[in-house]
């Protein structure tokens, strides 16, 4: 192994050092034993990296910015070193019809073999019209490629439920990946994801030959089945019943709970307050602004304003420890979500079999 590592170290400028701490990062994510590190790191330095298909639609391209900007270890470059990215519009050198020549090849070339990650909603009104690349609509290009892949990601909240194109009025029809091909993908929630998530589904995938568990929306259970609320440093003022009142405040500069400024952790679904973003450590609860359910289905529409807590919750203070659950379930429709939902997602058999060489 220490070998791999030293020529991979060699090829790549990814350290071992670097190597070895996102592998362990992932598997503290995965809530695997460090134990596991090894498997996953055997896994993670295969000879035969899976060929990935990248694609676009409507978006921000925050995703893929979020990916491979993250920093400390250096997760972007090690996501690009585990996975071939055969095809991706933001980073190819390629342009035009060659693109989209090496578009049509690779999922020739490895069919049933390439994993498609798919950024960004998808627009259905109209024959599909308000969202083409080369000539042909998103509709077109996602029918085209994710039946031809082993197993297809929605990275992002706009590709896992719509996210802000779907928003009400959805003017163009917009829908996420599952929701279009019509069947169950592995969604990667978040506007934009944590980089973890990713990189721990991805590491699952070529460890285990079989994606995470999911909940009933498709999300990998580690990342996502327990509330923003149930992990957040400010948990404790909550319960006591001591609230920031207005930004700025005393109780802001104290550190105080943001739920009457309009924090949606209790009933966000995700893992922020524990993996935490980049360098910097902190999410968007630390750095003193509240939650906006972004890892949530329609929290356009649902979590906002943003600003404003939810309604018809008596407060803590009052004597009583408001009810999260039962009001997060009603709010998001998110009854369905329980621990233990087994993955329905459908892996080709042939993932990882036939990838590109990483030596190549
Ligand atoms: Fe959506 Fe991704 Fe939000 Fe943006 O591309 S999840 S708008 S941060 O980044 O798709
Ligand atoms: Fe933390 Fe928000 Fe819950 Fe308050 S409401 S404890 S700030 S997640
Ligand atoms: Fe999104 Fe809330 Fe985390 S807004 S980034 S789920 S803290």
């Amino acid at each position: 192994m220490s070998r791999k590592l030293h020529e991979k170290e060699i090829k790549t400028g990814v350290t071992r050092r670097t190597f070895l701490k996102g592998c362990a990062m992932a598997a503290a994510a995965l809530g695997l034993s460090d134990e596991v590190v090894p498997r996953l790191v055997e896994a993670a330095t295969s000879p035969q990296r899976p060929p990935v298909v990248w694609l676009h639609f409507q978006e921000c391209t925050g995703c893929t910015e979020a990916l491979l900007r993250a920093s400390h270890p250096d997760i972007g470059s090690l996501i690009l070193d585990i996975i071939s990215l055969d095809y991706h519009e933001t980073v190819m050198a390629a342009a035009g019809h060659q693109a989209e020549e090496i578009l049509s090849n690779t999922i020739e070339k490895y069919k049933g073999k390439f994993i498609c990650v798919a950024e960004g909603a998808v627009p259905t009104r109209d024959g599909g019209i308000y969202c083409k690349i080369g000539g042909r609509t998103a509709l077109e290009i996602i029918k085209d490629v994710a039946p031809k892949a082993a197993a297809v990601i929605a990275i992002g909240t706009c590709a896992s439920f719509g996210g802000v194109q779907a928003a009400s009025p959805n003017p163009t029809g917009a829908k996420g990946i599952g929701d279009v091909l019509g069947k169950s993908v592995i969604n990667i929630p978040g506007c934009p994801p944590n980089p973890i998530a990713f990189l721990g589904t991805v590491l699952h995938l070529l460890t285990f030959k079989r994606p995470p568990e999911i909940d009933a929306l498709g999300r990998p259970l580690f990342a996502y089945g327990r509330r923003n609320h149930d992990q957040c440093e400010r948990r404790a003022h909550f319960d006591e019943g001591r609230f920031v009142e207005q930004f700025g405040d005393e109780n802001h500069k104290k550190g105080y709970c943001l739920y009457k400024v309009g924090c949606k952790g209790p009933v966000t679904f995700a893992n922020c307050p524990a993996v935490r973003f980049n360098d910097v450590s902190t999410w968007p609860v630390g750095a003193g602004h509240g939650c906006i359910g972004c890892t949530e289905p329609d929290f356009w529409d649902t979590c906002s304003p943003f600003y404003e807590h939810l309604p018809g919750v008596k407060m803590p203070g009052s004597g009583i420890v408001t009810d999260a659950d039962t009001l997060g379930k009603k709010i998001l429709g998110i009854t369905a979500v329980a621990a233990g939902i087994h993955a329905a997602v459908g892996i080709g058999k042939n993932l990882l079999k036939g990838g590109q060489n990483k030596s190549k």
